[in-house]
């Protein structure tokens, strides 16, 4: 446990577990908990993400993140009145995903949440390591398409209104600024809190931990005791995110609150950076969101299967749906 050695809850007086610089508060492991829970509820609210009824999906991983942002949700499920259902995909990265998706069921299990799994192989008989090779592209940036591409998919096919990503305000501060820095403003717009999707084909999407620290992550499952996958992905690369990292880290070590300051004035200021272009077709394949006739992953399947694989994933996908009868609601 962090905490400087002998100092008390500010709240309630028993030993700290831990100290806030950003908010100058010592906590202890109980008022910790709820202090993240009140931050995520707090930020749902200010940003509009969940309305009564609303039907969310939340995308689990296994990690510390996204099982900080599925605890929290499921202990708001009663208060804000909404449906939570999760999913986890499963890459098929040797050494890593069978773990994080046996602990994404585990946390699924504790909080109380159906979770739907899709298993890439399943899905076009390839996993992440063996498509990256096949297009030669990095694998996270395959990974990442295929992520985006599928959560779509099984957001549009349950018919949710959004679906919920763990991204933290670290990790959206560095890719806000990378995105300044090379002047993808449209990029920006979409790491907002919040996301609207339209037309029934583009699913919404929000952010509950946008004003969430990693550091506090770690901490929230460490002291809720709930298992999280601790090994790094092994296709992991840092590139040029690592520097501007290291710059932000240390505007906040110099002054504290920094990052979640300048995350509100991006929230504030959205709507100021231009709308994204791409992705307003629907693909004539699939139905998914394209920039032309064709989507990115029906053209990418296409060229490696010699079949594009966007129709047999959402049927795959609706099946995999259909099974899940029922999700828990507030
Ligand atoms: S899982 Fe996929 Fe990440 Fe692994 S291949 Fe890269 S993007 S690092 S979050
Ligand atoms: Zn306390
Ligand atoms: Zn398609």
């Amino acid at each position: 446990m962090r905490g400087i050695r002998g100092s008390l809850c500010s709240r309630c007086g028993n030993p700290a577990a831990t100290y806030l610089r950003y908010a100058k508060l010592n906590l202890c492991r109980e008022h910790f908990l709820d202090y993240i829970l009140d931050r995520v509820e707090t930020a749902v609210r200010r940003y509009r993400m969940i309305k009564p009824g609303s039907r969310i999906l939340a995308a689990v991983s296994g990690g510390k993140d996204s099982s900080t942002m599925l605890l929290t949700l499921s202990k708001l499920l009663a208060k804000l009145e909404f449906d939570l259902a999760a999913l986890h995909i499963d890459l098929g990265i040797d050494g890593y995903s069978s773990e994080a998706r046996s602990i994404a069921e585990e946390v699924c299990r504790i909080a109380g949440i159906r979770c739907m799994v899709v298993r890439l192989e399943d899905m076009i008989g390839l996993n992440i390591p063996k498509l990256a090779r096949r297009v030669r592209r990095p694998p996270c940036s395959v990974c990442g398409a295929v992520k985006r591409y599928l959560l779509n998919l099984a957001g549009v096919e349950a018919g949710v209104d959004a679906v919920a990503l763990g991204h933290h305000l670290d990790d959206l501060a560095v890719y806000i600024l990378k995105n300044f820095l090379l002047q993808n403003l449209e990029d920006i717009r979409k790491l907002g809190p919040k996301t609207e999707g339209y037309d029934g084909f583009v699913v919404g999407r929000i952010r509950p931990l946008y004003e969430v620290y990693e550091r506090d992550t770690a901490l929230y499952v460490n002291l809720a005791g709930i298992p999280y996958q601790s090994v790094e992905c092994p296709l992991h690369s840092i590139g040029m995110e690592g520097s501007i990292r290291a710059f932000l880290d240390s505007m906040e070590e110099n002054s504290p609150g920094f990052k979640i300051a300048f995350l509100r004035s991006i929230a504030r200021s959205i709507d100021k950076y231009p709308q994204p272009r791409d992705e307003v077709n629907r693909c004539s394949i699939c139905g998914m969101p394209s920039q032309g006739d064709v989507c990115s992953f029906c053209r990418m399947t296409e060229r490696v299967l010699g079949k594009p694989m966007g129709l047999d994933v959402r049927m795959k996908v609706r099946d995999i749906i259909s099974r899940i009868v029922s999700v828990k609601s507030g």
